[in-house]
């Protein structure tokens, strides 16, 4: 649901969007109107979406129903989160239950389920091991704090980090705005968690680390200190927070606002404010650019209609250099462009250096995980090693992801830049008799290509098509795999080892072999899904890509088309009509005005979004992370 707050900047923005809709349909671009329509979301549904994550039981829901100050996301020693629970705004409040697809139907479906029995859902008390099968709930709130579109999701972290359900929430990870990492005062960052937020900073671009339970661990400061220098050794790139949700409850019961700066709380929430004012720099700077990239097609157009009409007697030159951009434009759509053939060459090399990767990873687990079968009991301690193996190979496919997602940005870059470098040359023929002041006069406004941020164009188109789908599967993958337990020893150990060594040692290397046996066919079949689906996720990348560039070179091939026609129809006009000339100066005017509007935009820093109050007291203000 939209959320109801909408600043002059994003009015201004959404205004400018109309003129130049209002515009292509003048001119019967009904191409261009589609892709302006589409542009609308980006304003028209903000969505910033922060996920809250880390280890069990530190504090991550707490966190979300302090900031909220309302008791949303169930909290107790023994309530741990089961289900991803998503937290958004809604003028009437309600929650809504997401069900993993059925094996038949093949479908998710979604139930209204009654706010105050969130608990039964979400938690682990009311919903063991996610017996109901929820895929995640949704939560919406009347909150002030959500209003400008902030998104919340509380992740259930259990069984760590590196677990295997906390890959759904590491497949996410590229498309959020925000991650808060939630780790508590009562000792240093663990190596793993160190780990995770490493690689969280290469899947997402802000990371906000809140040390929690500020209230509980008097030695906190040093605690702190210490993770810091964690955090500089492993280059890990994140902002520090120290918080407490108990204190923010209390200073909320008491409307106190010292305690309220006490709790870190103000420096938390002018974090999200940053967070919320860059995803609305985004969101207007790409729809500028839609904006612009619309008007010089137009302007084109409407350029050279006029520049026909106005000077008859050059109208050849004019349509030749028409002629070369014509066929620039077909090249740039051929499979043989510049760009095609990067984003091919691309996502083979992705492919397999990803596949490689995995391989390479897998085999040293592989090589651990037999290490531990020659020096243990398999029978024994069967229950640890299987967890054990399951998260290093989670933790060892989501660094392989963060090389996949890493790898994939980098190829988006290069085939927009020479795809912006193509489409630069088609709207600025510069050889041969496209020097003459004709092209000068039909020419668009270069500038547009050179200023565009790259990351407006391909990349957030890049982000938006990415979904995390092969973590998911990948957590199918690890979940349905059950390593079948070894006949175990613990029989013979029990009747002790005198007179039955030979027996016992026997009866202990059959054990481990059928151990290395069934770690080997875990693996195998890890290999096997993890490939399929990394392939199937870049090939549908690729296709995106594809697609979407592709459509650019028809909609520009369409613009060189039509100021064609258009100079080919003015000059078929003997009359040389100065009212059509005043016409289209007044077009191009309007052009130029919507133009500068969209400059204007693409610059301009976001609104400053009111500050959130919760009860009385206000975000933002200093404190917390001393
Ligand atoms: N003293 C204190 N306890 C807290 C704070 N935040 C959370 N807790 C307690 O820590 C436990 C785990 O909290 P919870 O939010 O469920 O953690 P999660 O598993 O990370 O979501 C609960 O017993 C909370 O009451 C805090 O700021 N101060
Ligand atoms: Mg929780």
């Amino acid at each position: 649901m939209s959320a109801p707050q909408t600043s002059s900047t994003v009015q201004y923005a959404a205004e400018t969007l109309d003129l130049a809709i209002k515009g292509s349909r003048v001119y019967e671009r009904e191409d261009l109107v589609q892709r302006l329509t589409g542009a609308r979301r980006l304003i028209a549904e903000p969505a910033v979406t922060v996920y809250v994550v880390g280890e069990f039981k530190q504090g991550k829901s707490s966190l979300i129903n302090a900031l909220l100050t309302a008791p949303i996301c169930p909290v107790d020693d023994d309530i741990a989160t089961a289900v991803p629970t998503e937290i958004r705004f809604a003028a009437q409040p309600n929650a809504t239950a997401t069900y993993q697809p059925d094996e038949s139907a093949g479908r998710s479906w979604i139930e209204q389920i009654p706010i105050s029995e969130l608990g039964a859902y979400v938690s682990e008390a009311g919903n063991p091991g996610n017996a109901r099968r929820l895929r995640s709930v949704t939560v919406g709130l009347d909150r002030q704090l959500l209003a400008g579109g902030l998104v919340l999701v509380d992740t259930p972290g259990v069984g760590g980090l590196g677990s295997v359900h906390n890959t759904v929430t590491v497949g996410a990870l590229p498309e959020a705005h925000a991650v808060i990492f939630v780790s508590d005062a009562s000792q240093e960052l663990t190596a793993e968690e160190v780990k995770f937020l490493r690689t969280a900073g290469e899947l997402c671009p802000r990371i906000i680390f809140a040390m929690s339970k500020i209230d509980l661990y008097p030695q906190w400061r040093r605690i702190l200190e210490l993770n810091l220098g964690h955090l500089r050794r492993s280059g890990a790139s994140v902002e520090p927070l120290a918080i407490s949700s108990t204190l923010r409850v209390h200073a909320a019961q008491a409307q106190d606002e010292q305690l309220n700066d006490e709790s870190g709380f103000p420096a938390l929430l002018s974090a999200l404010q940053r967070v919320l004012h860059d995803a609305e720099r985004l969101a207007l700077q790409s729809l500028a650019n839609h904006v612009l990239s619309a008007v010089s097609q137009l302007e084109g157009t409407v350029r050279s209609k006029k520049a026909a009409l106005e000077h008859p007697e050059r109208v050849a030159e004019l349509t030749a250099a028409l002629e070369t951009a014509n066929e620039r434009a077909e090249r740039l759509k051929a499979q043989s462009a510049r760009w095609q053939q990067i984003l091919v060459d691309g996502f083979a090399d992705i492919s397999s250096d990803v596949d490689f990767d995995l391989r390479s990873r897998v085999r040293v687990v592989l090589a651990e995980a037999e290490k531990t079968i020659d020096d243990g009991d398999p029978g024994k301690n069967w229950d640890e090693f299987e967890q054990w193996l399951r998260q290093r190979i989670a933790s060892e496919a989501m660094d392989n992801y963060a090389l996949l997602v890493r790898s994939a940005r980098e190829v988006g870059a290069r085939v927009a830049e020479h795809f912006e470098i193509a489409e630069a040359a088609i709207t600025t023929p510069t050889d041969g008799a496209a020097a003459s002041e004709f092209v000068q006069s039909i020419e668009v406004d270069s500038s547009f290509a050179g200023e565009r941020k790259r990351m407006a164009g391909g990349m957030a188109g890049f982000q938006k098509g990415y979904m995390g789908v092969l973590m998911i599967t990948m957590m199918g993958t690890l979940t349905s795999l059950v390593i079948p337990l070894p006949i175990g020893l613990a029989a013979g150990a029990l009747m002790g080892r005198a007179g039955f060594k030979d027996e016992r040692k026997r009866q202990l290397e059959k054990c481990r072999s059928q151990a290395k046996m069934s770690v080997r066919r875990f693996i195998d079949e890890f290999n096997l899904k993890a490939g399929k689906d990394s392939r199937d996720g870049l090939r549908r990348l690729q296709r995106d890509m594809r697609d979407g560039y592709t459509q650019r070179a028809e909609e520009l091939q369409r613009s060189v088309n039509e100021a064609l026609k258009g100079a080919q129809e003015a000059v078929r006009k003997v009359e040389s009509d100065t009212k059509e000339a005043q016409r289209l100066q007044t077009d191009l005017d309007s052009l130029r005005m919507v133009r500068s509007r969209a400059t204007q935009l693409s610059e301009s820093p976001a609104r400053q979004q009111p500050e959130p109050r919760a009860g009385v007291i206000a975000g933002g203000g200093g404190g917390g992370a001393g």
